[in-house]
């Protein structure tokens, strides 16, 4: 408790004279530190951080990884008529989006060519990368592991540090920065976060690869995002596009489709780092108190109608 005690310690170092002074000094260095939030969980049960506001100093945190050249990879799907929400993921993501960073988005798109232009800020590049638009959109879900798969396999080792694999379909609102950068990071989906594990939507048919026990599972983490060092990214989506190919198989869909897989693969392999639901909010649910930020998240459309591609 360094804020509670401090008053009484700096009456004591001052009657204390020289020696005083140290003992100041040695407690205002512990008193930068402050306690980080109490209403909320900030560490897992495997001592990875869950990042809230208040609980980092964007400054240290620049300080740490602005001056170290980092390139960092962010990949989104923009088929069929998803291609509508770009512009905005866009343009609010150069205002948002790991400001100061070199940023290269990929885009995978149906239609290169709809791409819109939006002024990046410099050292920021996109690349608009063709794939083939299926008819459903659980299809689109499938195979989204298996296209950045291959696409981290044929480029972004060499092209990126990190990499981040977002949906399209949101909206940056404020700060999402390099506090998001670890090894292997998962954001806590928005409606699941204050739920018991028991009613978390994880696939739970035993024939599923993505199969999770009933009194299993950490987080129910959101399909929305995902990212980390791109080497284990590759390992990542390496491990759900082969249990969505033993589905496939098996002739049987997970629950979630990507989402499913992605839960049962974060079990095995706990994330380093974990993100609030302020870094992926759903914006038809009422904005709790403990959420202090809206970081990024969903634009309110008709599902019917979008996906109908
Ligand atoms: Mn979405």
């Amino acid at each position: 408790r360094p804020s509670s005690s401090f008053g009484t310690i700096k009456l004591a170092a001052l009657a204390l004279g020289s020696l005083g002074r140290l003992v100041l000094c040695v407690c205002v260095c512990v008193c930068s530190v402050r306690s980080p939030r109490r209403d909320v969980l900030t560490v897992t049960p495997w001592l990875a951080p869950i990042i809230w506001e208040g609980t980092f100093n964007p400054e240290v945190i620049d300080r740490i990884y602005r001056n170290v050249n980092l390139k960092i990879g962010v990949t989104v799907f923009a088929v069929g008529k998803y291609i509508r929400f770009l512009h905005g993921f866009l343009e609010t993501a150069e205002k948002h989006l790991l400001q100061g960073y070199q940023v290269h988005y990929y885009v995978f798109t149906d239609r290169p060519s709809d791409v819109p232009q939006v002024e990046l800020v410099p050292g920021r590049a996109l690349t608009a990368i063709q794939v083939t638009k299926y008819a459903r959109w659980q299809e689109i879900s499938l195979r989204r592991m298996e296209i950045i798969k291959h696409t981290i396999k044929d480029r972004l080792l060499q092209e990126v540090d990190f990499l981040y694999c977002l949906d399209v379909d949101m909206l940056f609102h404020h700060h999402w920065g390099a506090e998001v950068l670890g090894s292997l990071v998962a954001a806590i989906h928005p409606g699941y976060y204050k739920v018991h594990r028991s009613d978390f939507p994880y696939e739970r048919r035993a024939t599923s690869t993505a199969y999770v026990p009933i009194d299993q599972g950490d987080f129910y983490y959101a399909g929305a995002m995902f990212g980390g060092y791109v080497e284990n990214v590759l390992r990542l989506t390496e491990a759900c596009h082969a249990a969505l190919l033993t589905d496939k198989l098996n002739a049987i869909e997970a629950a979630w489709q990507e989402e499913s897989h992605l839960n049962r693969y974060l079990l095995d392999r706990k994330p380093t780092k974990v993100l609030s639901p302020e870094y992926l909010w759903d914006d038809t649910k009422q904005q709790p108190p403990e959420l202090k930020v809206i970081r990024f998240s969903t634009v309110v459309k008709n599902y019917a109608e979008v996906r109908d591609i």
